[in-house]
């Protein structure tokens, strides 16, 4: 796989070209494209057709896209989310449709070697290629943190991603500081955002976020010169406008009040909801309940039974305890396959609801049941979320972190 990347001279060629030049089953790219639109099934016009062969035809006269990628304080996690789906030829694949011309993880060289092949990337497509973001950036005592061929890591980012048509930061480090800016924060670890403000930046936030929305709005780019729709914090709409909450699979037992009370016990052997084990789904956008992980089912948090840390979000993750509950305090948008969570059911004896809400599954009664997560009434132990926040602890779920001093 490695001798396919860093062919300079192939970097012009279209996707199809690409492919039938080494031997890419139509299969593979079919599957590809299925998983492509699943990842983003609107708000990108590469995705908005009606079937993978659309998909796979509009996008076989795509040319490649240079992708340069830096790495700076990170674990890694995103480019191996890239590169280990469940069949490896995909992997393989994702190779062939952009063309990698840097990325010091993959690529043989180090050294001066590794040095000279980014310099001649850069100049080579200067203006044209995509910048892609791996890892926050130390900006405290001069950003001597973290060095590359002795220079500060802020230097090299201002370097390569100032020559680059757009930049994506994918994960959370390079959206917004990630793990590396959990307190103590001890190298001032900040996000491509705060030292590149008047670029052409999307976020992609995610400890490791899902690799088709990187693929999706890469292969945008390259098709159409265009960046998807962003949200305030830059992140493309289509693939982080709804919450986790919205389409989990668990959903049908928050509304009906069945919560895992430990890990272990019959609710989490049944697969019930963890909100009460702190899961931060109801304030957490990305598409994950939706989306999974290597191509496998299932394979996400909340899907192999641990509640969602929140890791799409800056004010949540490595901010808030894992397992501490938040408060519920944004819309929860009811799903047209569940009742509506805030129906007017007040006269209905909660115990008649519940039952029939268990038994029946009647809409009225799930309803009630899941309005009284919301109750106004405070510190009522009985609805989860209501209780006041742990002495010294922040359960406010959407609240900023607390600014600490920048150098
Ligand atoms: Fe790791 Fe990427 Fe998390 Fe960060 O992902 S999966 S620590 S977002 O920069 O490698
Ligand atoms: Fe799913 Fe978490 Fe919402 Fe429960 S609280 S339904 S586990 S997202
Ligand atoms: Fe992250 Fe939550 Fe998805 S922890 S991977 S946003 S389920």
């Amino acid at each position: 796989m490695i001798g396919s990347l860093f062919n300079s001279a192939s970097a012009l060629e279209t996707v199809d070209e690409r492919l039938l030049r080494c031997g890419v089953s139509r299969r593979s790219f079919l599957q590809f494209c299925s998983s492509l639109m699943i990842a983003a099934p609107f708000g990108l016009a590469i995705t908005d057709k009606k079937a993978p062969e659309e998909v796979a035809a509009a996008l076989g006269k795509v040319i490649r896209p240079p992708v340069i990628w830096l790495h700076f304080q990170d674990c890694t996690g995103c480019t191996e989310t890239l590169l280990r789906p469940s069949h490896p030829d995909l992997g393989d694949l994702i190779l062939n449709v952009i063309s990698l011309e840097y990325h010091e993880t993959l690529m043989a060289g180090s050294g001066r070697q590794a040095e000279e092949a980014l310099a001649q990337a850069v100049d080579k497509y200067s203006g044209k290629y995509v910048c892609v973001v791996e890892g926050s950036i130390p900006t405290r005592d001069n950003g001597i943190y973290m060095k590359l061929a002795g220079r500060p890591a802020m230097e090299v980012l201002g370097d390569v991603a100032g020559k680059a048509a757009a930049v994506i930061a994918i994960g959370s480090c390079a959206a917004w500081g990630g793990i590396p800016s959990a307190d103590p924060d001890p190298t001032g670890a900040v996000g491509v955002v705060d030292l590149l403000p008047n670029k052409a930046i999307v976020n992609l936030p995610g400890c490791p976020p899902n690799p088709y929305t990187l693929l999706g709005v890469v292969l945008q780019f390259a098709d159409s010169g265009t960046l998807p729709e962003l949200d305030d914090q830059k992140r493309p709409k289509f693939a982080y406008d709804r919450d986790i909450h919205e389409h989990c699979p668990r959903r049908a037992h928050f509304d009906a009040g069945r919560f895992v009370k430990q890990f272990g016990d019959a609710g989490h052997r049944e697969g019930w909801c963890l909100y009460e084990m702190g899961c931060k789904g109801p304030d957490t956008h990305a598409g994950c309940s939706t989306r999974h992980f290597n191509e496998i089912p299932d394979v996400w948090p909340i899907g192999i039974g641990a509640p969602c840390i929140g890791c799409t979000e800056k004010s949540i993750a490595f901010r808030v305890p894992m397992f501490k509950v938040i408060q519920i305090h944004t819309r929860a948008t009811p799903p047209e396959t569940y009742p509506p969570i805030n129906a007017p059911q007040g006269t209905i004896s909660p115990l008649a609801t519940g039952l029939v809400g268990l038994g029946a599954g009647a809409l009225a009664g799930a309803g009630y049941v899941a309005s009284r997560k919301f109750s106004i009434k405070p510190c009522d132990e009985s609805v989860p979320g209501s209780n006041p926040p742990a002495e010294g602890g922040n359960i406010e779920g959407g609240s900023e972190k607390t600014p600490k001093s920048q150098p």
